[in-house]
């Protein structure tokens, strides 16, 4: 092999691994989602502060295990880990379910079956989006409202902080995410500022309850 040949490969070795996540598109535009989510706010969250965790995911797990993981098989191992690792691959898994669970389409429902489990668990819809709703106003700081499927097949409902996640193996509530709250102020200061109440509100006008159906389906299937 020439030596240009063997610069090249390592090249694209380099690039290859680097390159380990990325950033799925958004299946609706910025604006789409307003006026609950503002397009000034989807515009940063999405390609600035989505983008960030990507980027430096990709540079923490150089040079690690995690670099030919998955991103749940380091959710698992997750104390294993440096900071770096954890609040990145945490920042990039949650946004990106995020995203999939937001929605311009109007008065989305959940499936029959995942409807009959919420009113079984919780009694009734508005009573999970309250609970919901608490978890993620009672997060100091920064964090997200989770619903999860437990290992035996239980909706729970629970908050993290920072970027966490139920995956995790530091989470105090485990689970399969199958709905997930950003409550970091950078997704809703610009239009609610301190507000955290009226944008918990609002979103549950924007939740895709079919992505969430599909969630739990996966989630109790895989368990
Ligand atoms: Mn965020």
């Amino acid at each position: 092999m020439k030596k240009f040949q063997i610069v090249a490969v390592l090249l694209l070795l380099t690039l290859s691994v680097s390159a380990q996540f990325s950033q799925k598109p958004l299946t609706y535009t910025y604006t789409d989602l307003e006026p609950f989510i503002d397009a000034q706010t989807m515009e940063i969250h999405y390609s600035k502060h989505h983008a960030a965790y990507i980027k430096n995911l990709n540079a923490a797990v150089v040079g690690t295990e995690a670099a030919t993981m998955t991103l749940t098989e380091i959710f698992s191992n997750v104390s294993k880990f440096s900071l770096a690792i954890r609040n990145n691959a945490g920042g990039h898994y949650n946004h990106e379910l995020f995203w999939s669970l937001l929605t311009p389409i109007k008065n989305t429902k959940p499936s029959g079956d995942l409807e009959k489990v919420i009113n079984e668990t919780f009694g009734s819809m508005d009573a999970l989006k309250e609970k919901i709703n608490a978890a993620a106003t009672s997060r100091f700081g920064s964090g997200w409202a989770w619903l999860s499927v437990d290992k035996d097949n239980r909706l729970v409902v629970s908050s993290t902080p920072n970027q966490d996640n139920p995956l995790m193996d530091v989470a105090g509530t485990e689970g399969t995410p199958i709905l997930g709250i950003d409550v970091w102020e950078h997704a809703y200061y610009l239009k609610y500022q301190n507000k955290r109440a009226d944008y918990l509100t609002s979103i549950w006008n924007v939740i895709n309850w079919n992505q969430v159906s599909e969630n739990y389906k996966l989630a109790t299937k895989t368990n």
